[in-house]
């Protein structure tokens, strides 16, 4: 359970860390059985509802204990599951600078993540960066991510469907944010089992691998609360998490 002073600091700041969620063994069972699947499943987002080793990190009790506290008590649902892994000294594999919300439009607007560290993770290796206090000023304008050095690029459309059946489709790419301070950037570094909880509007994001010898390893789990509506088809189907 978080302490009312941890609450506090994720509301100030739009993230907090949270050290030994997952002990060493959970971690390595996850990594080392992942190790043995084929990487191509990794594209898709609903492993959690397919595969019960991703199904046990998704639904740990370290990990939603604080996001119903955060959720003030509402019941977390599972949006989507991510296994990101970085090789060390590979180019141009971080993700631009973002809030999840431009990815993943809700209604009313409750989507959290909690970032779990399945290897030790640094500005050096490509861990999670944030940008303290952003969360405050609401959606930013963006646009396609320009820095194909430091972040993938793509473009991809979406079915959409809202609460009454009504479909549209959507495009969306690697959003940057307009006219970001990249000295506003924080470097996390969150050691294996420790989990970053971050809001939807928190900006933040990674840059490559430039360790020579370091993995970066992160499973990210999204939420929101029960009774949201996710607008992207793909992940309408939410789960409990509880
Ligand atoms: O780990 C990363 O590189 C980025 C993760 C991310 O953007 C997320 O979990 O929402």
């Amino acid at each position: 359970m978080l302490s009312p002073e941890q609450i506090r600091q994720y509301k100030d700041n739009g993230f907090l860390v949270v050290p030994n969620i997952l002990s060493a063994q959970e971690v390595d069972d996850f990594v080392n059985y992942e190790a043995t699947q084929d990487p191509e499943r990794r594209n898709h987002l609903d492993n959690h509802k397919l595969d019960e080793h991703w199904t046990k990190i998704a639904k740990h009790p370290g990990i939603v204990g604080p996001i119903r506290q955060i959720l003030n008590s509402q019941k977390p649902m599972i949006v989507q599951t991510m296994y990101l892994e970085k090789r060390p000294a590979e180019p141009g594999k971080g993700t631009a600078l973002h809030q999840d919300s431009h990815y993943l439009p809700n209604e009313p607007d409750t989507l959290m993540a909690c970032w779990m560290a399945m290897s030790n993770t640094d500005g050096e290796n490509g861990g999670l960066c944030v940008v303290p206090g952003s969360h405050k000023r609401g959606l930013y304008k963006t646009h396609k991510a320009t820095n194909s050095k430091d972040h993938q690029v793509w473009e991809m459309e979406h079915l959409m469907r809202d609460r009454t059946g009504k479909e549209w489709k959507d495009k969306f790419y690697s959003f940057e944010i307009d006219g970001l301070d990249l000295s506003t950037v924080v470097n996390l570094e969150v050691p294996k089992g420790a989990g970053v909880f971050f809001s939807s509007h928190t900006i933040h994001g990674s840059y490559g691998n430039k360790s020579p010898d370091r993995v970066r390893r992160a499973f990210a789990t999204h939420f929101v609360a029960e009774g949201t509506w996710v607008l992207r088809a793909d992940v309408q189907n939410v789960v409990p998490a509880i």
